[in-house]
């Protein structure tokens, strides 16, 4: 550590080098802006329900109409919520270095607000309305209790991939492909047990890259990565950019 920077001098040293610095967040990163994270007890009137079993087609499928609740009453709590100064910490980033690749596991369009730009979303975007017949890009009814395409007459189902649907075939490939190229590979906010996702950061040490998890809670992959920080992110990712500058 050096003066004024609790960081590993390692880490730091690897991202002033870096030519390329790619980075993976999942729902701790949203954590502080208020939004609960993906395997956190949800509160209230979904308290009974498992996200993993109503992120899914076959719920869709079985009852459109809960599904769009969810996905309303998710969509209200993260558009009433601002970006924190992790979020705003990772756009500050991307113009310290010469090349920043995000990849983002969340829905919830932060990172965007926060002045990101070119976000991998890798699981979607929960604003987006689809045709559930054939994916394309709709404006549904917003008052409708199960919106549906004007364009085929199927409903329409938010924009998300959910649990055993293919991620997005251009988001596969384009974080592929940074996780190869990247010289530091930063997993951050992710409990690292959704695939292909968590497959990542190892992609990009098995390609020579530096790998760090920035997490208050070490996940079963801490051992892999070259640094573990068990932080944060809207404190470490600030602190981070701040021992970049010094
Ligand atoms: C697919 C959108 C195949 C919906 C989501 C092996 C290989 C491939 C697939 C699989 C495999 N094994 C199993 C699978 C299937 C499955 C899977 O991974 N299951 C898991 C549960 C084992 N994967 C899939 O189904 C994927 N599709 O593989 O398709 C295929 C191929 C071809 C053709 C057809 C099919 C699709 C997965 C996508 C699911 N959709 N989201 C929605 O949001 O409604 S995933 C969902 O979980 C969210 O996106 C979330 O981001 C994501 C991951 O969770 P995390 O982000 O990590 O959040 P979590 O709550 O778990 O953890 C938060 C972490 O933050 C914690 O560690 C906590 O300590 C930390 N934290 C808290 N506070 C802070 C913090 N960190 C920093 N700072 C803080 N302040």
């Amino acid at each position: 550590m050096t003066e004024n920077c609790d960081l590993p001098d390692a880490l730091i040293a690897a991202l002033r080098d870096a030519r390329h610095v790619c980075i993976l967040t999942g729902a701790g990163v949203s954590a502080e802006s208020g939004v609960p994270t993906f395997r956190e007890a949800q509160d209230g009137l979904w308290a009974e329900y498992n996200p993993q079993d109503l992120a899914t087609p076959e719920a869709f499928v079985a009852d459109p109409a809960l599904i769009w609740r969810w996905y309303r009453w998710r969509r209200e709590t993260v558009a009433s919520v601002k970006p924190n100064p992790g979020h705003v910490a990772i756009a500050t980033l991307a113009e310290r270095v010469p090349q920043l690749t995000l990849i983002t596991q969340n829905v919830d369009n932060l990172h965007q607000r926060a002045g990101s730009r070119d976000v991998i979303e890798y699981h979607g975007n929960i604003f987006e309305d689809r045709c559930f017949a054939d994916g394309s890009l709709r404006a549904g009814d917003e008052q409708a209790a199960v919106p549906i395409c004007t364009d085929c007459g199927s409903n329409l189902r938010p924009g998300v991939v959910w649990f055993g649907e293919a991620i997005p075939e251009h988001a596969m490939n384009q974080s592929g492909s940074a996780a190869v190229d990247c010289d530091v590979f930063l997993s951050i906010g992710t409990s690292s047990l959704v695939y292909p996702a968590a497959g990542l950061a190892n992609l990009a040490n098995q390609n020579g890259a530096i790998v760090a998890e920035i997490n208050p809670n070490p996940t079963t992959h801490a051992a892999n990565f070259d640094f573990a920080i068990a932080g944060n992110s809207g404190l470490v990712l600030p602190e981070l950019v701040d021992c970049l500058a010094h």
